[in-house]
């Protein structure tokens, strides 16, 4: 009997990984370092010593990797480019070779038939320019779009889904705020000014491919929808602040023109008086949203709790990955029905990242059962779907990550693949979580939706 789809034809089946966490060889064929290159190659940095390095060798093996993605029956890949590789400098003089590398991936993947979601910046700024104070440069945002430029102009004739930033938030808590990120600054006056310039920057970017570009451009944010511990004044207060800073931050002031007003309540005498024609500019629709969803914060007033006063609670009965985030599915859906609501339900939404860091090693045969993965894969695919079914316009899902990779200061022990890889020997091995995931796409998500004993 045929399976019955459960998502639309030309629903979006991808994976997502980044350059610097990936590619390896980040001085290769003229790139100029980026900052995170720098950083964990300064000691105590990064877990074990880990570097982006070598990687996962994927400036080498990229052909084999889109394979993986083909053979997977995966539709679209989400990939960033290094803006160090392209631009040495950061800006003027371009790097050919850098260029010619994202050229001949993008071509692959057409080849396969796999549509190509491009990142413009996925956290690796080139070192020069943070030489020039990075994002706290006020001309950080005008680098930034000529970058984009350069990019729109080599090839938008191919790539139709442009992303401006990822996790913005990130960039801006980990890398200003509380300094375990690069650039590695612990500065809270410096933070509410980088927030500001990415966002300049995204604008800028965005506007620049309104004057040429054909297809879409996006942003991409991590949200984590807030839940009070007690019904409190003072955890209903925690939860706000919790839900101003990490979700609201970066969306008001795109969609609605302001910042929340909490934020001049959590950042104090650091907050700065932003000129009003900054807002204005800041306030550019984008063609579609990306989310990245990995859990919940249960929130509870907590004075120690620096910079929002609000704690996370531990849900001891759920379970937690290797980082010890709560697996959640249900806030998947509820993170993106607030969108909706609050952002409009014609935004074209897409899951841009989902995943889970589990380690499963390989069994004697090579195969790698991933049973944690895999349910975590199910439950938030069909927490997807389950928005749909409420209205809200999600256009695909990327999951997190296609490789095994370089996951931040933690260096390489967190494993988020759907496939693993051997960093010793650069071996691929599909996870058992892959091969289910390629048989969801398959059947357009029916597999989804039968019982595991149903299951081939
Ligand atoms: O690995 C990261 C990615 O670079 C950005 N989003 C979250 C992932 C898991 O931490």
């Amino acid at each position: 009997m045929p399976e019955s789809p459960q998502f639309p034809a030309d629903f979006l089946w991808g994976a997502a990984t980044s350059a610097y966490q990936i590619e390896g060889s980040p001085l290769a064929d003229g790139a100029g370092p980026s900052i995170w290159h720098e950083f964990a190659h300064t000691p105590g940095r990064i877990r074990d010593g880990d570097t982006g390095d070598v990687a996962c060798d994927h400036y080498h093996r990229y052909r084999g990797d889109v394979a993986l993605l083909r053979e997977l029956g995966l539709n679209a890949y989400r990939f960033s480019t290094s803006w160090s590789r392209v631009l040495p400098e950061g800006r003027g003089a371009i790097n050919q070779r850098g260029l010619n590398f994202y050229q001949r991936l993008v071509d692959t993947l057409l080849e396969h038939g796999i549509q190509p979601m491009l990142t413009l910046y996925h956290w690796d700024l080139p070192a020069a320019l943070d030489r020039l104070g990075g994002w706290l440069n006020p001309d950080s945002a005008y680098w930034f779009a000529d970058y984009a430029q350069l990019l729109f102009r080599a090839l938008d004739d191919r790539v139709k889904l442009w992303v401006t930033l990822n996790e913005p938030w990130v960039v801006v808590d980990g890398g200003y705020l509380q300094g375990i990120l690069a650039p590695g600054r612990r500065n809270p006056f410096a933070a509410p000014l980088a927030a500001h310039h990415l966002l300049r920057a995204s604008a800028a970017a965005i506007q620049a491919y309104r004057a040429e570009g054909r297809h879409q451009i996006g942003l991409v944010v991590n949200l984590e929808p807030k839940y009070p511990a007690s019904e409190t004044a003072e955890d209903l207060a925690a939860t706000m602040r919790a839900d101003a800073y990490w979700n609201r931050y970066y969306l008001d002031p795109v969609f609605l023109g302001s910042y929340p007003p909490e934020l001049p309540e959590i950042f104090g005498a650091t907050w700065p008086d932003f000129p009003a024609a900054d807002l204005e500019f800041i306030h550019q629709r984008p063609d579609f949203l990306g989310v990245n969803y990995y859990s919940r914060q249960v929130v509870r007033h907590d004075p120690d709790d620096w910079p929002l006063a609000a704690g996370r609670v531990r849900q001891s009965r759920q379970t937690h990955t290797d980082l010890d985030w709560e697996v959640y599915p249900q806030g998947l859906t509820d993170i993106l029905e607030w969108v909706a609501s609050r952002y409009g339900s014609s935004l074209p939404l897409y899951i841009t990242e989902n995943g889970a860091a589990f380690y499963d090693p390989p069994q004697a045969e090579g195969e790698i059962s991933d049973p944690l993965r895999q349910r975590y894969l199910r439950d938030h695919l069909r927490a997807a779907r389950a928005a749909m079914e409420q209205g809200v316009n999600l256009r695909g899902y990327f999951a997190w990550s296609l490789l095994d990779n370089f996951e931040w200061a933690h260096g390489y022990s967190p494993r988020f693949g759907l496939i693993h890889v051997d960093y010793a020997t650069q071996q691929r091995t599909i996870k058992a979580s892959g091969r289910f995931y390629a048989e969801v796409i398959r059947s357009h998500g029916a597999a989804l939706f039968k019982a595991d004993s149903e299951r081939t």
